[in-house]
């Protein structure tokens, strides 16, 4: 059998799920590369040639553009090039598109770094930052309600159609705002939404696959080096004494 075309550098995130879910909507084969992140894997020399900043997941196509091998880094540029790639998910027509475009940036640019951070500031700093929690929980608190307003009003995020903003916004609003305890039970829209993506076949698809590689990353954290940890969050000695920027 003819090895898969595409390989997924991946780890335990919801931007991992996301890309893993485009492939199961896509119903394409691919090989899962599990970069063991709590391992020091993407410190390795050469992983900078997958993704200049070191972080997952990267997606390689044996068969890209012009026939070559192709990389691809950042989430949102994952979904975009498969979407293109296959003539899926992206939106019919220049209105529809730009607004798939919008709520994906908006993903990206918000709905990630938001819950990321509270995320971080709750349960993973190990420190008590009551400043850093509280205004990065109000961010992610007032999207879920802004995300409940639009999907009280639309069937998906950029309409009728389901596209890659609700590929690239489930895996954040799925489990996270219950674990920086936001509660979203009188969110009626945003739940109906939640309750319908998740009955797609292209997560069931994705989802055995993920939980494997959770499960590993979940052991590897249980006894992850504390200077490994320091240097993925850029703290402890991995903090730069001015600031200058430089290094990885
Ligand atoms: N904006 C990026 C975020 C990538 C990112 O931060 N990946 C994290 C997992 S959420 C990672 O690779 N962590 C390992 C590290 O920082 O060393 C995307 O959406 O792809």
């Amino acid at each position: 059998m003819a090895p898969p075309v595409l390989e997924l550098y991946v780890c335990m995130t919801p931007n991992t799920l996301k890309a893993m879910f485009m492939l199961g909507e896509l119903d394409l084969p691919f090989e899962v590369k599990h970069v063991r992140v709590y391992r020091g894997e993407q410190f390795a020399e050469g992983f900078d040639r997958l993704h200049p900043y070191r972080k997952l997941p990267v997606l390689v196509d044996a068969q890209g553009p012009e026939g070559a091998p192709f990389t691809v880094f950042e989430s949102g540029a994952i979904l975009v090039y498969l979407a293109e790639k296959y003539g899926k998910l992206l939106g019919k027509g220049a209105a529809e598109r730009s607004t798939v475009m919008q709520w994906l940036m908006l993903q990206m640019s918000s709905v990630g770094p938001s819950f990321g951070n509270a995320s971080h500031f709750t349960a993973a700093s190990g420190q008590s930052e009551t400043y850093s929690r509280r205004r990065f929980v109000t961010q992610a608190a007032r999207l879920c309600a802004l995300y409940d307003e639009r999907l009280s009003a639309e069937r998906y995020l950029a309409g009728d159609a389901f596209s890659i903003a609700d590929v690239a916004t489930f895996p954040w609003l799925w489990r996270h705002p219950g674990m920086v305890r936001i509660d979203t039970s009188r969110f009626d829209g945003l739940n109906r939404w939640l309750r319908e993506v998740e009955q797609r076949p292209g997560l069931t698809r994705a989802q055995a696959r993920y939980k494997t590689l959770v499960e590993a990353d979940r052991a590897d954290l249980t006894a992850i080096d504390p200077d490994l940890m320091d240097r993925i969050m850029g703290r402890g000695r991995w903090w730069l004494a001015d600031e200058s920027g430089g290094g990885q």
